[in-house]
């Protein structure tokens, strides 16, 4: 800034030349594969990815895959061939990676997993992972269910998208969690595909199949479990009281939801990823390594802490 002011108006644009020759040579380039946007969450993610990454001054390649393998795989091989310097990758389901990932790595560049985690024969395949623990949410969500009901009742529950790392282990965290309570019991389990649409559209066949005998909602997302609570109201029933709604992400409509009374508890899983993304990023660039697993930590909220939490909420 100061040899700018003192070079005067030649000096100024060959500074500013040679700034920006420098900063192309030296700017990072860096390809995010995109599962879409399916829920609050993850437009909260890519936000965050796309600001920090402004922030740094990396020149972003995004891509967005429409909830598809396929289109991801296609977009890893595309950022092969534009030779990034490093992809961060959100993947949407955990299996299924491997072939082009070993292609990747031929080619030296790391690979940063967000969000989900994968299931791979060779943990070579990716430098680092950044994400939540989907077993203990789930698990969370259990306990503070049992404890509401008295370790009775009926519960259905909306999984996320099949194969799914946070739909698995969501629903298996869950499961541990009100193993130890006999009375209450699982009586519909299917998948919502993490949208508020899809949530709505399975909750209503729940409430036809099931009615008064549902007790409670589990939702492997907050979406889905906003999209139930429409359901449960068109049906007739107050969400909330009649039938208890409990879900995972902690996004600004739970929040309101809880306020509301509708929504009974959300267990929050921090999608601000890009800061400890590019940090990733950075430290390998510069011949650092990382550790292999980063965990978000996570809050839970209910009704008797939503209010005075929700002014603070970042997404
Ligand atoms: O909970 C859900 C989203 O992968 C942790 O994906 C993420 C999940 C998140 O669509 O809302």
């Amino acid at each position: 800034m100061l040899t700018v002011l003192f070079l005067g108006s030649y000096g100024e644009r060959l500074s500013d030349t040679r700034a920006a020759e420098t900063s192309t040579a030296t700017r990072l380039v860096v390809g995010f594969s995109q599962i879409g946007a399916e829920s609050a969450w993850r437009t909260a993610e890519t936000e965050s990815i796309r600001s920090e990454a402004a922030r740094r001054n990396i020149n972003l390649r995004f891509s967005d895959a429409q909830q598809k393998q396929e289109n991801q795989i296609k977009a890893l091989r595309g950022f092969l061939a534009q030779n990034v310097d490093a992809i961060i990758l959100a993947p949407v389901v955990e299996t299924g990676w491997e072939p082009v990932l070993k292609e990747i790595k031929r080619a030296r560049i790391p690979v940063i997993l967000v969000d989900r985690g994968i299931k791979v024969s060779d943990e070579s395949l990716y430098v680092t992972l950044i994400a939540s623990d989907f077993v203990e949410e789930g698990r969370r969500a259990a306990e503070w269910l049992a404890k509401r009901l008295n370790g009775q009742g009926n519960i259905v529950e909306l999984q996320g998208t099949p194969g799914a790392a946070p739909a698995i282990d969501r629903k298996k965290g869950f499961e541990q969690g009100i193993s130890k309570y006999p009375a209450l019991k699982m009586i519909k389990s299917q998948s919502g595909d993490f949208t508020r649409s899809k949530g709505k559209e399975v909750m209503e066949a729940f409430l036809k199949a099931e009615g008064k005998n549902i007790r409670a909602v589990y939702a492997h997302n907050d979406d889905m479990a906003l999209g139930a609570i429409q359901a449960i109201e068109e049906a007739g029933f107050k969400p909330g009281n009649d039938i208890l709604v409990v879900s995972i992400d902690g996004v600004k409509g739970a929040f309101d939801a809880m306020v509301a009374g509708k929504l009974n508890c959300t267990v929050e899983c921090n999608p601000l990823l890009g800061p400890a993304a590019f940090d990733a990023v950075e430290a390998l660039h510069a011949g650092k390594t990382v550790p292999k697993k980063t965990a978000v930590k996570d809050e839970l909220f209910d009704q008797s802490t939503a209010k005075e939490a929700i002014a603070n909420r970042k997404y």
